[in-house]
């Protein structure tokens, strides 16, 4: 009888690595030095284990949305988009942008409220989840010009899973007034 020696029986076959994925991460910030605090969170994004590339978006700066509604009393935001280039699943990377949160002071408060930094995730390939800790794609994207604006600066044929082209929502938005 013979028996295939490269596959012994009852040993598993090693697991292929995770391949490279695209995540999407959208970088906010409107107390502290807003500016600085973006950079250098997009640079300890690019040291973490596993990835292997991040392009950073133009910084705009706009008026916060809050729970009600955009409020121009409010400290103004920076936002940004990176595009991440990882081996990293999506929990994982999650977990890792919460403590560059945390490392950058960020305290939660209130809902929607005045923040040092938020890192959220936006899309991570083409994966869809629902679970409440990480929802992807992330669930208020297709509606925020300040998500979709320097997403488009990085990738103009971007599609948002579920929604589709990244342009065509950035359109809509506009043409509705809002985002
Ligand atoms: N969570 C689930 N899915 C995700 C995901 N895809 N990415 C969970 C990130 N987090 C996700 O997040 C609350 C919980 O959501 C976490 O436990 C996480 O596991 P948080 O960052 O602690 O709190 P948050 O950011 O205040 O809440 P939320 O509802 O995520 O707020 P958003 O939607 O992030 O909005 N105005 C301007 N101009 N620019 C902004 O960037 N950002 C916000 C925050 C409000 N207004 C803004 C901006
Ligand atoms: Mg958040």
């Amino acid at each position: 009888m013979s028996r295939n020696l490269a596959k012994p029986l009852g040993i598993p076959e090693p697991r292929p690595g995770r391949p490279d994925a695209v995540a999407v991460v959208a970088l906010g910030a409107n107390l502290g030095d807003r500016q600085a605090t973006i950079l250098s969170a997009a640079e300890r994004i690019a040291r973490l284990p596993l990835v292997t590339d991040v392009r950073l978006s133009r910084l705009l700066e706009t008026v916060a949305l809050r729970v009600d509604g955009p409020d121009p009393e409010a400290p103004a935001y920076v936002n940004a988009v990176a595009l991440v280039t990882t081996r990293l699943a999506p929990e994982i990377l999650l977990g890792m942008l919460h403590a560059i949160e945390d490392e950058n002071g960020r305290e939660r408060h209130e809902r929607w409220g005045d923040r040092t930094l938020d890192l959220d995730l936006i899309a991570y390939g083409d994966v869809v989840s629902d679970h409440p800790r990480l929802r992807l794609p992330h669930p208020r994207a297709a509606e925020r010009l300040f998500v979709l604006d320097p997403w488009l600066d990085l990738d103009a044929e971007a599609d948002l899973v579920g929604h589709g082209r990244v342009a065509d929502l950035a359109a809509e938005l506009r043409a509705r007034g809002n985002g």
